[in-house]
């Protein structure tokens, strides 16, 4: 019994989504994959069979499942379709690019009485952030008080508008953090920095939140670190701290220097979690159960919304009270 899977996008993200699907996730296997364009569909399918219209492959009868890795703009509109077909789907965040559309699409799984929709804030299956989580909960260092992140990028991808550093890369901080806490946000800010050395304005930025339990983070986004991808998480308690300890796995030390690679992109550095979060979402399709774990469409929304209610205060200072609907 084996999930037939269909992959929608071929570039970096649609390209893993393949390689797992094709052979490293159980019950599963990689069906078909599509783009517009076709020869990069060819690239990343493998033996499995090609679309360029995402709507074909999602009504194909012999696909089952659906992992969406396109362009942002186009989520809202492939989920939709998902639901309608009455297929389970991992869209790749974001959600969709505004909160009315993900608020749509929520209204839409509802309405199908099933849970199809699920979000790939894979960073919940990282086993870096699972540590830290695991730490807190011991209640080793008492009550959390602040989170302090860093987001770093090689550099941005030509395509990156400069409000995507928030709605795009920052969304990562804004689920993982409300997950980490198992708390909501109240109020945020974000502090641009100017523009210099090639680099435009708003890169870095360092965006500060407030949570319903009342710690607060602080979080460095930036597009164009220039060294490599670097994510790190520290959560300081009442009674200490606890922090992702290392940028790699190994170290080497020659030649009177000490050195710790750190990978181009996100790709290696969250391997076991995108694996660990797919695996989970199969066993949820065959199992008939819950995603264990997973993203909802609801945690997408919440991203969403509280990421566009930053960007409409990013370039005033002024601090976003927020306004998250009850669900
Ligand atoms: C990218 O789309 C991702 O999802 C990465 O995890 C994130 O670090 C990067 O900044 C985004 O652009």
């Amino acid at each position: 019994n084996s999930v037939r899977v269909g992959v929608i996008g071929a570039g970096v993200m649609g390209g893993d989504h393949a390689r797992l699907f094709g052979g490293s996730i159980r019950g599963a296997n990689l069906a078909a994959v599509a783009d517009p364009d076709a020869s990069r569909a060819v690239a990343v399918a493998g033996a499995a069979p090609v679309f360029t219209d995402p709507a074909e492959l999602i009504s194909a009868p012999d696909i089952d499942a659906l992992v969406i890795a396109s362009p942002d703009s186009t989520h809202h509109d492939l989920v939709l379709a998902c639901i309608s077909a009455g297929k389970p789907v991992l869209c790749e965040k974001p959600l969709a690019t505004d909160s009315a559309a993900c608020l749509e699409i929520v209204e839409a799984e509802a309405r199908s009485g099933r849970d199809l929709v699920h979000v790939g804030f894979m960073r919940r299956f990282d086993p870096m952030y699972r540590e830290l989580k695991d730490t807190l909960m011991s209640g080793a260092i008492g009550t959390p008080r602040v989170v302090h992140n860093k987001h770093r990028n090689l550099y941005a991808p030509d395509w990156f508008t400069p409000s995507m550093a928030i709605t795009n890369s920052y969304v990562h901080e804004i689920d993982v953090i409300r997950w980490l806490l198992d708390a909501e946000y109240t109020q945020g800010s974000v502090l641009m920095t100017p523009a210099g050395d090639g680099i435009p304005a708003g890169d870095p930025i360092l965006v500060t939140m407030q949570t319903t339990g009342g710690a607060v983070s602080s979080t460095e986004v930036n597009m164009n670190a220039g060294y490599g991808y670097h994510v790190h998480c520290e959560i300081v308690g009442t009674q200490g701290t606890v922090e992702m300890a290392l940028p790699a796995i190994i170290r080497t030390r020659t030649h009177g220097s000490e050195q710790s690679a750190f990978p181009e992109n996100w790709i290696p550095r969250f391997s076991d979690a995108y694996r660990l979060q797919n695996q989970a979402w199969i066993d949820a399709i065959l199992t008939g159960g819950k995603m264990i774990g997973g993203a909802t469409a609801w945690d997408g929304f919440v991203a969403t919304t509280i990421a566009e209610q930053l960007v409409s205060v990013a370039n005033t200072g002024a601090v976003a009270m927020f306004d998250l609907p009850s669900r």
